[in-house]
């Protein structure tokens, strides 16, 4: 599973993909097609908000 790394273009996680610089899954959503309010993305952080970090399964708390 590794390091999962969800993402928007042109939202808050632009920041954290810019300092990223280690090998990961990238996700993309589009916030604005309501990529982050489906259920399969709210069961990852349900808070419906980018950025999320997952490792191994496991979100970091300041990532939700
Ligand atoms: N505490 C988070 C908040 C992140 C946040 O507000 N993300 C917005 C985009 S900038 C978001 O994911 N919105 C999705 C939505 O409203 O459905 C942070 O500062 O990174």
């Amino acid at each position: 599973m590794g390091l999962v790394f969800y993402y928007a273009p042109r939202s808050t996680a632009s920041v954290t993909e810019a300092v990223l610089g280690i090998p990961c899954e990238r996700v993309k959503l589009d916030i604005q097609a309501g990529d982050t309010q489906q259920p399969d993305f709210l069961k990852v952080n349900p808070n419906g908000r980018v950025p999320v970090i997952v490792h191994e399964g496991y979100t970091p708390s300041i990532f939700t």
